[in-house]
């Protein structure tokens, strides 16, 4: 009778550890490779879930092709995951694949760029950058800069590098880029190409400028890596990033807190990567049965430059160097 009693015991014990153990599974469909914003956000994500007890990853590389997410999102649905991660290259043609996801009842969180369909289909939770907003910083960094060395009323020259056409994080800063020009008259656009968020490409399209425009005096650059590209173009054209022509990154990544501690460059926006703080918890709430309403969550962000101090409004810009050493990507 013992044994019998102390079997039936190890019996329930093994089920419940099992049943402890059973992993979440997290599946994670990633634009690419194509910035050291992306593998910063990439990494971070990877750590905080594959380091979560009981949790397991399935990650899908696109290489920036919307045909391989849309391929990885049926494949995780063939899998029968837990919960979706997903972020698209571009803003449509989502409607379909995501109606599949939601008709396969898996609960899916929207992160980064946030697809045009939002509104027509079912999501638990959304984190991504207000490229709007981040977009306006960079004009106007460049505006209240240019007033503080009095060159506020000096028409100047201006190039916008846009990131991958049609990325919501393209056609935010755009937005806000545009809408930001109308307050700053002197700022005078003369060239306005998509970079694709790459550094190669960052380097080619400033190269053709420097040979097709007469004379450029600012670059805004909607990803830090096209600055990067733009700043090995500028000094192989024989000028001074930084000086020659005064240059305007975004995301914040650490290489472009290097350049701009060594005076090549003048300014990040921030738009942070690191999404893993707000993803963890938010499954965990999940799993507990919580639920979250549709509002897209924007991280704090600040904006990053040579010597701090520029007021943009919402936000005053800090002085790089003093922050450098603290950074997390
Ligand atoms: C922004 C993100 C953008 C970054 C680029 O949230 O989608 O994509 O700004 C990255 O560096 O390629």
């Amino acid at each position: 009778m013992k044994k019998v009693l102390l079997l039936t015991l190890a019996l329930v014990m093994l089920v419940c550890v099992s049943a402890a153990s059973a992993d979440v599974v997290i599946a994670f469909s990633q634009i690419g490779q194509e910035s050291d914003w992306r593998t910063a956000n990439t990494d971070d994500l990877r750590n905080a879930i594959e380091n979560h007890e009981g949790w397991k990853l399935v990650y899908d590389d696109a290489q920036q092709k919307q045909e391989n997410q849309i391929k990885a999102l049926r494949n995780f649905i063939t899998q029968g995951v837990d919960y979706i991660l997903f972020t698209g290259v571009v803003s449509t043609g989502w409607d379909e694949v995501l109606k599949e996801v939601n008709e396969a009842e898996i609960p899916l969180l929207l992160i980064d760029r946030i697809p045009d369909c939002a509104d027509k289909i079912d999501y638990v939770a959304a984190f991504g950058g207000d490229f709007v907003e981040e977009g306006r910083r960079q004009i106007a960094w460049a505006g209240e800069y240019l007033k503080s060395i009095g060159k506020g009323d000096v028409d100047v020259n201006i190039v916008i590098m846009e990131g991958t056409t049609g990325a919501s994080a393209q056609t935010g800063r755009t937005e806000g880029n545009l809408k930001a020009l109308a307050e700053y008259p002197h700022l005078k656009l003369v060239g306005q190409q998509s970079g694709n968020f790459t550094r190669a490409e960052g380097q080619a399209v400033m190269e053709s400028w420097l040979k097709s425009i007469d004379k450029i005096d600012v670059l805004i650059a909607q990803n830090d890596d096209m600055a990067l590209g733009a700043i090995d173009a500028i000094k192989a054209a024989g000028k001074v990033p930084g000086k020659d022509i005064i240059i305007v990154g975004c995301d914040s990544v650490k290489a472009a807190f290097d350049a701009i501690v060594a005076g090549e460059m003048n300014c990040t926006v921030e738009c942070t990567p690191l999404y893993g703080k707000f993803v963890v918890p938010t499954i965990e709430a999940l799993i507990r049965g919580e639920k979250f309403d549709k509002t897209v969550v924007h991280p704090e962000e600040g904006v990053f430059d040579m010597d701090g101090g520029i007021d943009l409004g919402t936000v005053k810009s800090i002085k790089a160097a003093d922050v450098i050493a603290t950074r997390q990507y």
